[in-house]
């Protein structure tokens, strides 16, 4: 099962549900999680998925968030019986051709980390602030939260069933994008095998990035709380 949360990826979502489910990977169903977007992405996938059982979207209400979407997205996939569950962007940044890659790594690890900074990955065509800030960012949270990968950003995964069991997405604290530092904080404190897995990382080429300074510095402090939390004696 592949989950995608989307805001405002009408041009993206449709190019993209085409090529997931064209993949030769068994049968891979994938829950799109909408934020109320404007733009109308809701629609679109609405369009798409009827008369199939494949593509199912949540339509989410209330306060939005790229953490509640996920948390959603992954209860979800739990509900619905999943056996490996991928989680990706809806911009093309994650490609869905290193899907199978993802699952078939999954074989002998936990948690299949799709990643920029280990050999044959990349981080392609991104502007050179993005980068820079990415690299800080790596360094920081693997300073901060001690955990022993190259990129601890990257929201392209997959999960062995029991193992986001573990993770118990129903008691994520994260509401926006730092969703993705508390899921490998977790694993990594509760015994999961991680595994890296190269990706290339493309910029979107359609529709905004909704990740702006205010996120990204939220981030920031949302690690620095995952630390404290624990020093302060919370489980992780
Ligand atoms: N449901 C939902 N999805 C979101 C929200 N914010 C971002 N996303 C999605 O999360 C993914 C990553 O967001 P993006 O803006 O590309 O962030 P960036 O790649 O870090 O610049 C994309 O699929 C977005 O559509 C949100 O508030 N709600
Ligand atoms: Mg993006």
């Amino acid at each position: 099962m592949v989950i995608i949360p989307t805001y405002d990826e009408k041009e993206n979502i449709g190019p993209l549900l085409e090529e997931i489910l064209r993949l030769d990977a068994g049968d891979l169903g994938v829950i799109v999680v909408d934020d109320a977007s404007p733009d109308g992405t809701a629609e679109e996938v609405e369009r798409i998925a009827a008369g199939r059982d494949d593509v199912r979207l949540i339509r989410r209400v209330g306060p939005r968030g790229r953490g509640l979407a996920g948390r959603e997205g992954f209860l979800a996939a739990l509900d619905a019986g999943a056996d490996r569950i991928v989680e990706m962007d809806a911009d093309f940044s994650h490609h869905p051709r290193h899907i199978t890659t993802l699952l078939a790594a999954t074989e002998v690890c936990d948690v299949a980390l799709g990643s920029r900074f280990v050999p044959g990955g990349e981080d392609a065509e991104r502007a050179f602030w993005r980068r820079g800030i990415t690299v800080l960012a790596n360094g920081y949270i693997r300073l901060l939260l001690g955990i022993p990968v190259g990129d601890a950003n990257s929201g392209f995964r997959c999960f062995r069933r029991e193992a986001l069991e573990k993770i118990d997405p129903a008691t994520l604290r994260s509401r926006g994008p730092a969703i993705v530092q508390e899921v490998l904080f977790r694993a990594h404190r509760r015994g999961l095998v991680l595994r890296e897995i190269p990706v290339v990382f493309t910029d979107r080429k359609r529709g905004d990035s909704k990740l702006g300074f205010r996120q990204l510095w939220g981030g920031y402090v949302a690690v620095l709380r995952l630390r404290i939390g624990e020093l302060l004696g919370r489980s992780a």
